[in-house]
C-alpha cells in the first residue's frame, strides 16, 4: 500500500512537472473510463472514421482477473471521440467463465468481427473467441472459440492484401500463428507456427502490421525477469516469417503499467501506435488507459522509439469523450429492456431502431455507463413523441434525477437536461413510464448521451 501511494506521488510531481509550459495534452487519450489493450482500425466503408477496440478495467482493481468486457470508440478528428458503451461482456459469451482480456476486431466479407479471449468454464484455459456485428460499434454477438487454438490469450487477426486471414495469439513468453479458415472459427493446423524463438524477449500482445510490402510484428515483451513490459518488434517478408528480431520502440517509462500492450493503424496519411499507460490512475498497474503516439520508420524501414508524452498527437489541449448509449442495445451493451419493444417505425432513428412501448408504470429502458472517477457530463436524449406529451421518470443510478413530460415530436430530437455527475464505476440511467396516469402520446427513445465536461469549464 506504501509503495502504491508512494509510486502516486511520484507520477502526480512528473505529470505536474512535464505540463508546465505546454499547451497539447493528448494522452492519455480517454480519460474518462479505463481501459487497455487498444486495437486501432479504420475501415473501409469510412476512411474518415477511426475506431479502436479496447478492454476494460474496474476502477479500484487490484488485479486483472475480473475484467469483463469490451468498448469501442470512434473519432473524425483523433480530439473528439465517441465511446460506443460496452460492446461485449463475459455474460454474453456461454463458454467462458472469466478474464475478459486483450482484444482485436476486423472487418471481413462485408461483417465486423471481434476476436477476444477469456478463460473457458470449468477449464480454466484461455480461448480465442469470435462475435459478429453487421456495424462497428455492435454490439458483438459471441460465435464460439477458434477450433485448434491451445492458450489462446491476446489474439490479434490480420487480413493480408488477398484476403487471407492470419490469426497471432500469445502469453506467457510464447507466440503462436496461423492461417484461419474463411469462417474465423478454425485455424488451417498446416499452417502452424511457433514463433517464440523468433521473436526474443516476447512475453505476450503479438500485433502485425504491413508497411512497404513487410510485416511488421509488434509485441510486449520482458527483458529477462524483469517488469515492466517494453515493446519489441520484428520484421518478416511473409505473414507467417521467419521474422527477424529488430529491437525495442517503447521502452520502460514513468507511470507505467506493469503491462504494455497495442497496435498499429494509418489514419489519415500517418501511422500511429496506440498502447496503455496508468497515467490516469496515477501509475496504479490494474487501472490503465488508451496512449497514441505518431509512429515512424526510418529510411531503412526501421522503427524509430516512441517516448511517451503527455502531448501525444499535439492536435489540441485535451481529448473529449461523448458517452453515446444507444437505448435498443439491451443486455449486450450492459443494460435492460423491460417490458418495452424495440420498434422502427419512425424513421430518423440512430443505430438499429428505438424502443417504445412504455404502457405501464415500471416499464422502462436503461443503459449503462462505465466510468473511472467521479466526474460531470451533459447529458442529452434523443427521442420522439409524435401523438403528444408522454410523462416519465428519470433516474441516475435509482436517485430519480427527473420527472420529465417529454412535449410531443413527431421528429428525433434532442434534449439537453443539462450536467449531472456519474460515480466511478458502473453507472444506470433509466427512463420509465412514471405512473398510471395515461400519457397523450407514445414515447420513443432513441439514444441517450453523456459528453465529459471539464471543472474549468463550469463556471
Ligand atoms: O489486459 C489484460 C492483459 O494484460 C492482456 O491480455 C495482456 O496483454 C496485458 O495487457
Amino acid at each position: 500500500m506504501m509503495n502504491q501511494e508512494f509510486r502516486k506521488l511520484k507520477y502526480i510531481l512528473i505529470l505536474y512537472i512535464s505540463f508546465i509550459g505546454q499547451g497539447f495534452a493528448q494522452n492519455p487519450v480517454f480519460t474518462h473510463v479505463f481501459t487497455a489493450d487498444p486495437s486501432p482500425h479504420v475501415w473501409p466503408d469510412n476512411p474518415d472514421k477511426l475506431w479502436v477496440y479496447t478492454s476494460h478495467d474496474e476502477p479500484g482493481s487490484n488485479n486483472h482477473y475480473g475484467m469483463t468486457g469490451y468498448h469501442a470508440f470512434s473519432t473524425t478528428d483523433m480530439v473528439n471521440w465517441t465511446d460506443h458503451g460496452r460492446i461485449l461482456h463475459l455474460e454474453n459469451v456461454d463458454w467462458a467463465e472469466s478474464h475478459a482480456w486483450a482484444m482485436d476486431a476486423t472487418y471481413y466479407r462485408e461483417k465486423y468481427y471481434v476476436i477476444y479471449c477469456m478463460k473457458e468454464a470449468g477449464i480454466g484455459l484461455f480461448r480465442t473467441g469470435v462475435a459478429v456485428s453487421d456495424v462497428p460499434q455492435g454490439p458483438f454477438k459471441d460465435l464460439g472459440y477458434v477450433k485448434g487454438v491451445e492458450f489462446g490469450q491476446d489474439p490479434a487477426i490480420f487480413i493480408d492484401d488477398d484476403g487471407t486471414p492470419y490469426l497471432y495469439w500469445g502469453h506467457d513468453r510464447k507466440c503462436f500463428a496461423a492461417e484461419l479458415n474463411e469462417d474465423l472459427m478454425s485455424i488451417k493446423p498446416e499452417t502452424y507456427v511457433d514463433l517464440t524463438k523468433q521473436l526474443t524477449h516476447v512475453f505476450e500482445g503479438p500485433w502485425v502490421h504491413k508497411k512497404d510490402g513487410k510485416y511488421y510484428l509488434t509485441y510486449p515483451g520482458l527483458t529477462p525477469r524483469r517488469w515492466p513490459e517494453k515493446m519489441f518488434y520484428a520484421v518478416a517478408d511473409n505473414p507467417l516469417g521467419p521474422y527477424e528480431f529488430k529491437g525495442n520502440f517503447i521502452d520502460d517509462f514513468e507511470g507505467q503499467s506493469g503491462t504494455n500492450h497495442g497496435g498499429v493503424v494509418t489514419y489519415k496519411g500517418k501511422d500511429m501506435m496506440f498502447y496503455h499507460s496508468a497515467w490516469l490512475s496515477g501509475g496504479l498497474s490494474e487501472t490503465r488507459n488508451v496512449m497514441a503516439d505518431y509512429l515512424q520508420n526510418d529510411k531503412n524501414g526501421d522503427i524509430i522509439p516512441i517516448v511517451p508524452s503527455k502531448e501525444g498527437l499535439g492536435l489540441a489541449k485535451r481529448t473529449r469523450t461523448t458517452l453515446h448509449l444507444e437505448a435498443e442495445n439491451g443486455f449486450a451493451a450492459g443494460g435492460e429492456l423491460y417490458n418495452v419493444i424495440v420498434d422502427t417505425w419512425i424513421k430518423g432513428y440512430s443505430g438499429k431502431g428505438y424502443v417504445t412501448n412504455f404502457d405501464n408504470p415500471f416499464d422502462h429502458v436503461y443503459m449503462l455507463a462505465q466510468v473511472a472517477k467521479k466526474s460531470k457530463y451533459r447529458f442529452k436524449v434523443r427521442y420522439a413523441s409524435p401523438d403528444g406529451e408522454s410523462n416519465h421518470d428519470i433516474l441516475i443510478n435509482s436517485h430519480k434525477y427527473k420527472e420529465f413530460v417529454f412535449p410531443q415530436s413527431k421528429e428525433f430530437t434532442v434534449i439537453d437536461f443539462g450536467i449531472v455527475e456519474l460515480k466511478a464505476g458502473d453507472n444506470l440511467v433509466r427512463i420509465f413510464k412514471r405512473d398510471w396516469k395515461p400519457s397523450k402520446g407514445q414515447l420513443a427513445i432513441d439514444y441517450i448521451e453523456l459528453e465529459q465536461v471539464f471543472e474549468d469549464e463550469l463556471n
